[in-house]
């Protein structure tokens, strides 16, 4: 492992002013992305819709650090032969890779999940590498509530700690094998937003989940300055009738982060998790308003950033350009989020 080589890539994923585009949805997930908006989820489909996100020009050079791509994706070539992986390059950003291959029912623990993908990853690591990703992507699902057992409940509340611990152990050994291949790991355990759970539930939870991350990472020798952490925000669930305030929820995650992610970590790149588009914009501003922190805070946002250039693109070729409007508008505003320079105006006059 070339340690200099895996800081600085990390550090180039976390340019101030930058941040990274998820684009790595399942073939599952963009089925249902594709649906929301009327399109047949086809390898073509799906191909021109990311060649439409890759060449937005305006948003590639100055707002996307990097790419996460899906592992159909980083085969693909464009339209004109061009892989997609070249589109992303020529444009300044570098190409990353989801590795992991989804998630299955945790034994023991009923409702739970564990992320699977550990099988022969060192090889595939080797390939991905070959073809140009220089970071990669694993995401830990954790959820809060209640473990169910054939669709009823069983009355315990989850997370267990044996959830957390088996994602973090898998998240750990996912991290080291990467960065034996000179890849730099996205390390996301994602604390889910879907209960009705409030802002000190997700707290707590996310504290276990980070801390038994982070004791992982240091058992199995990860270095710390080669990766970058992709958490949720400190929020209170989609259900819940006690939202917190954009001003709480900065506080929060900021205060809860200070407490767990060491200053080695290069840099901190969100996941919006069902936040509306604005929200997390508006939370990743108000973090950065606050300053002073050992680490660069960014996003790694999916659905926060690809919404928007969906509706607008709605698989119609004349509709290109309306989408890629879209999608630099996104990237600008999460863009001036990451210097704590976005401000609600600027979105009413690009509406
Ligand atoms: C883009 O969505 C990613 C892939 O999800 P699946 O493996 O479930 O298809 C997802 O991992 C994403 O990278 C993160 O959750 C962040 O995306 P959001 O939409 O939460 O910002």
């Amino acid at each position: 492992m070339n340690l200099t080589d895996l800081n600085k890539v990390a550090l180039a994923m976390v340019t101030a002013g930058k941040g990274i585009l998820a684009a790595d949805e399942s073939t599952g997930t963009i089925k249902k992305r594709f649906d929301a908006i009327s399109v047949e989820s086809t390898e073509q489909s799906r191909r021109d819709y990311r060649e439409m996100l890759f060449r937005s020009g305006e948003a590639m050079a100055k707002y996307i650090s990097g790419v996460i791509l899906y592992d159909e994706t980083i085969w693909q070539n464009a339209k004109d032969g061009t892989p997609l992986v070249k589109l992303i390059e020529q444009a300044g950003a570098i190409p990353g890779i989801k590795v992991d291959e989804g998630t299955q029912a945790l034994p023991n623990c009923p409702g739970e999940l564990v992320t699977v993908g550990l099988d022969k990853l060192a090889e595939r690591l080797k390939k991905y590498y070959e073809r140009g990703a220089r970071f990669a992507k694993w995401r830990a699902v954790i959820d809060i509530g209640r473990g169910t057992a054939g669709g009823g409940t069983v009355g315990r509340d989850i997370p267990t700690m044996t959830a957390i611990h088996v994602n973090a152990h898998a998240l750990a050994r996912y991290a080291a094998l990467c960065q034996a291949a000179q890849i730099v790991p996205i390390v996301e355990p994602e604390v889910l937003m879907d209960g009705d759970h409030d802002i000190e539930r997700c707290y707590e939870v996310t504290q276990h989940v980070l801390n038994n991350t982070f004791q992982e990472l240091r058992i199995q020798r990860v270095a710390l300055e080669g990766m970058i952490l992709k958490p949720n925000m400190a929020i209170a669930g989609k259900k819940s009738a006690k939202q917190a305030s954009v001003e709480e929820v900065a506080e929060k995650t900021i205060r809860l982060l200070k407490s767990c992610v060491p200053a080695a970590v290069p840099g901190i790149a969100f996941l919006s998790g069902g936040q509306s588009d604005e929200q997390a914009t508006a939370h990743l501003d108000a973090m950065n308003r606050i300053g002073g922190l050992p680490w660069r805070l960014t996003f790694s946002y999916g659905r926060a950033l690809q919404a928007a250039p969906q509706k607008a693109w709605s698989g119609k070729a004349e509709n290109v350009a309306a989408g890629q409007r879209a999608f630099i508008h996104r990237a600008r505003m999460n863009s001036l989020a990451t210097k704590g320079e976005w401000k609600a105006d600027l979105e009413k006059k690009a509406a």
